[in-house]
């Protein structure tokens, strides 16, 4: 242990989570027998208990959400869309107490947790304006007197699974869509975010029921993995969107697909950034710290590989084992912290075993990997980076921790085949002020991922294109663009105003 770490008290912490969990309109009124013990890694101690759930929870409240869609789905859009703008003006109102939650729950800094009820703000804006815009085609029919369009219609209800690192947004992605397309949710939270999704819920329903709205579009079931199965087998439940490991996807998806289900993935990231001799290395130094050791090297879209052009490989790497060297560590609710907790001892004990592996397989650890002292149930590390050989195994493979390791290239086309070596594809970057070789990382034949940049890192996307990611990563699309068709069903329509009744392809049939 290095350093030590200056904590609050548990007791403060309880208190700012009451207060917040109050202020949203959270009750702890519960049928169920099962709770869960509210905990934070800030300073690694139980909070209190909260109401859970348990697979019967899961069943009523699916019957509940489908009995919501059956009203829902016939309501105009736009006005389901006000629903969502009353929504966001509540996020709005309370974007600091959903900000204090999560920096409780998974430890976020202030300013990332901030950022996170943001980005919620900013998807209800999004679905507020989708809600007029459920547009489908008129296609020109073969046959005369005719006319061939498409119909998007609600899907029913949608099975939201979320995971700690980002315990509120990607649901409220999710949500957003879902709603002003005349869904309802099942929402299963990471239960170690309980308290976040429970004061995100309450705001919803008071939007819910200001706006005339039915009960129950969305539903909180904060239940174990295990009795989320309901959730994942249920044929009245046709859309899952499921943020998660490549473990719990490899689970889930095998399940979905054996009752013709449709799933919106979102699992694994193994992100990379190529670092070509081109590149504004103050530039491409901010990008890959934020991306490597914001929230802990705990998102998705965390930066996890630097492939960087051998030419500049020192340079590039003595800047940003600098900048980790000074890199303000500890309480995430202090003034200036830039790196939080990890979630828990076991991302930890993870973080060590694939540091030993690096270590194993040939790679040198520059800088970081130590821990803070802090106390026996909260874990404070430094961001750790490792120059690692070009072939080794433990780069394939994503640990939920800040660790960059640092790889060499030589042609662009090396870069590119290292980069898309590994089984995942949700984020990749490329710094180079050489439009070719951006424009090659952009190509068919470059990045392989869902999430393809220029002198930006690989985290913190905006939610105006879609999000998600290639091959293990899933293949599902969230957030923007046209990512709502995934959210509602497709009808072909043909209609015949001729008054004959001519068959396509040519067909005569007497
Ligand atoms: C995630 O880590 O699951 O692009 C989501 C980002 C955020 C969302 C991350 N806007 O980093």
């Amino acid at each position: 242990m290095a350093t030590s770490v200056a904590l609050p008290t548990t007791d403060e912490l309880r208190t700012i989570a009451r207060n917040s969990l109050h202020r949203c309109g959270v009750t702890t009124a519960t049928r169920s027998s099962k709770t869960v013990l509210a905990r934070t890694p800030i300073t690694g101690d139980d909070l209190f208990e909260f109401p859970a759930g348990d697979a019967a929870d899961v069943a009523a409240a699916i019957d509940a959400a489908h009995e919501a869609f059956l009203r829902w789905r016939i309501v105009p859009g736009p006005i389901r869309g006000a629903l969502i703008k009353r929504f966001g003006q509540l996020l709005v109102e309370h974007k600091q107490d959903i900000a204090d939650l999560i920096t409780i729950e998974v430890g976020k800094i202030r300013s990332e947790a901030l950022g996170e009820a943001q980005e919620m703000i900013d998807i209800c804006d999004f679905a507020v304006g989708l809600s007029r815009q459920l547009e489908g085609r008129t296609m020109p029919s073969e046959r005369p007197g005719h006319r061939l369009m498409e119909t998007w219609h609600p899907l029913g209800v949608v099975g939201v699974i979320s995971a700690f690192n980002f315990p509120a947004a990607v649901w409220s992605w999710n949500l957003a869509l879902a709603i002003v397309c005349g869904d309802s949710v099942v929402w299963k939270p990471a239960q170690v975010a309980t308290l976040t999704a429970a004061a995100c819920s309450a705001l919803f329903e008071r939007a819910a029921a200001e706006s005339g709205a039915p009960e129950n579009l969305n539903v909180l079931v904060p239940v174990s993995a295990a009795d989320a199965h309901v959730l994942i087998d249920s044929p009245k439940v046709p859309l899952i969107s499921a943020t998660g490991s490549e473990r719990m996807g490899g689970e889930i998806a095998p399940r979905i697909a054996a009752r013709f289900g449709r799933m919106i993935l979102e699992l694994g990231g193994n992100n990379a950034v190529v670092v070509a001799p081109s590149a504004d290395l103050d530039l491409a130094t901010r990008g890959i710290v934020f991306a490597a050791a914001g929230t802990a090297g705990q998102r998705c879209t965390t930066l996890r590989r630097v492939i960087v052009h051998e030419s500049i490989a020192d340079e590039l790497v003595g800047r940003i084992s600098q900048v980790y060297g000074r890199l303000p560590i500890g309480d995430p609710f202090a003034d200036g912290t830039l790196v939080g907790p990890l979630i828990d001892g076991n991302a930890y004990a993870n973080m060590v075993k694939a540091l030993d592996s690096a270590v194993a397989e040939g790679g040198e650890i520059l800088a970081g990997g130590v821990r803070h002292e802090s106390n026996e149930s909260s874990f404070y590390v430094e961001p750790a980076i490792v120059r690692m050989p070009a072939q080794s195994a433990i780069v394939h493979r994503e640990t939920f921790a800040p660790i960059l390791y640092v790889l060499t290239y030589r042609t662009l086309d090396e870069a590119i085949a290292l980069h898309n070596a590994v089984p995942q594809g949700l984020s990749s970057g490329i710094f180079t002020t050489d439009q070719r070789e951006a424009e090659r990382f952009m190509a068919a034949d470059g990045s392989d991922c869902g999430i393809v940049n220029v002198n930006i890192g690989t985290s913190g996307a905006e939610i105006g294109g879609a999000f998600g990611g290639e091959k293990t990563t899933g293949g599902g699309r969230e957030s923007g663009s046209d990512a709502w068709r995934g959210y509602m069903r497709r009808a072909t329509n043909t209609i015949n105003y001729s008054g004959e009744l001519p068959l396509a392809q040519g067909v005569n049939f007497g």
